[in-house]
């Protein structure tokens, strides 16, 4: 069962609040294994290649990498650049990558959004998802290194084969994930809970397990999780996707506690109205039902999730953004919400 948003996104150029630029690739990545690759906006050319791909870093960027880091909340690099311009600035590799950013279910939605601006501030980005042709349209959005994998979050050959194929990790965006249905618990659709139950816990619980080392060897890890509302906030017919989003929330405060006093930080992102693919996909396909959820509200984009993600990676090491609540100005409950 497909539960994975299928939108398609058109984000070139970038409309990122906190995340407008338009910078070069200016990093070494080792991309372990033969992938795709985009090795640069400005190209667009996609080729498959060997491992240990460079991409060698112009050296008359630095003033731009000082902007990024700036930028992007690492000030206090910028500021050491300036000072010292021969010392090493970043626990996170060289200046002008911000390290590697793992993302999955990138194909569509939030996930697509997210990869893209993690792209466009200065990481190096892994993008995941079942459907690998989607996974190319949105590597060509990206202005930086870029590896494309096939991914199912549900199959543990998948994943280990997706995490084999990364030699390095310093974030992980678990965005994988959706709802299906609106069934009360009464006619409820065994598979359908299953298949929530699957992408968006024990997906999570597989990438996170088979990442965590990767994650403590960066030195500065950051595990984000894409949550909801609908894991804090019950609702009639959400049991489904309410219990699978709270099992969610219940792992991220237990990773937060088993991880303490390690370099790894983790982060859950509660989002409430976002106007993806989510709902047609809930509503298995009927577009009149999905847009009437969003009817008469401005709800938040794919990106406006995207821009928190990137600002909560982007704060310095000793900060964690633990769980942030995001909710269009229209809504203030799962229930409460302003229509014109
Ligand atoms: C989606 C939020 O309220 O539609 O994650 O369940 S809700």
């Amino acid at each position: 069962m497909d539960i994975e948003p299928i939108e398609e996104l058109d984000l070139g150029g970038s409309q990122l609040g906190a995340c407008r630029f338009d910078v070069e690739p200016s990093c070494s990545v080792d991309l372990g294994e033969p992938i795709q690759q985009q090795s640069g906006a400005s190209t667009g050319h996609f080729s498959t290649i060997d491992s240990h791909t460079t991409v060698a870093r112009a050296p008359d960027q630095t003033p731009v990498d000082q902007m990024l880091l700036a930028f992007t909340g690492r000030a206090w690099e910028a500021e050491e650049m300036t000072q010292n311009p021969a010392a090493p600035t970043t626990p996170l590799g060289s200046v002008g990558s911000l390290g590697t950013a793992v993302v999955s279910g990138a194909s569509s939605g939030i996930g697509a959004a997210t990869a893209i601006a993690l792209s466009t501030i200065g990481f190096d980005v892994v993008i995941g998802a079942r459907r690998v042709e989607r996974l190319s349209e949105v590597a060509k959005q990206c202005p930086g290194p870029v590896a494309v994998h096939q991914l199912d979050v549900t199959d543990d050959g998948s994943v280990n084969h997706f995490v084999a194929s990364i030699p390095e990790c310093h974030v992980l965006i678990n965005n994988a994930g959706g709802a299906l249905g609106v069934d009360p618990i009464a006619t409820a659709d065994i598979a359908k809970w299953q298949t929530m139950y699957d992408t968006n816990l024990l997906g999570t619980l597989r990438l996170t397990k088979g990442l965590l080392d990767k994650l403590t060897d960066s030195g500065n890890g950051h595990v984000v999780v894409v949550g909801s509302i609908a894991g804090i906030e019950f609702y009639r017919g959400g049991a489904g996707y309410n219990a699978a989003k709270a099992a969610q929330h219940s792992f991220c405060e237990v990773l937060r506690q088993e991880t303490v006093g390690l370099p790894i930080r983790v982060s859950e992102v509660q989002p409430g109205l976002v106007e993806t693919e989510f709902s047609v996909v809930r509503f298995d396909g009927d577009q009149d039902r999905a847009d009437a959820v969003y009817e008469g509200l401005t709800p938040l984009s794919a990106l406006d999730v995207a821009d928190l993600i990137a600002f909560i990676v982007t704060r310095p090491p000793h900060v964690n953004l633990a769980t942030t609540l995001l909710l269009p100005r229209d809504q203030a409950t799962v229930a409460v919400t302003h229509r014109s």
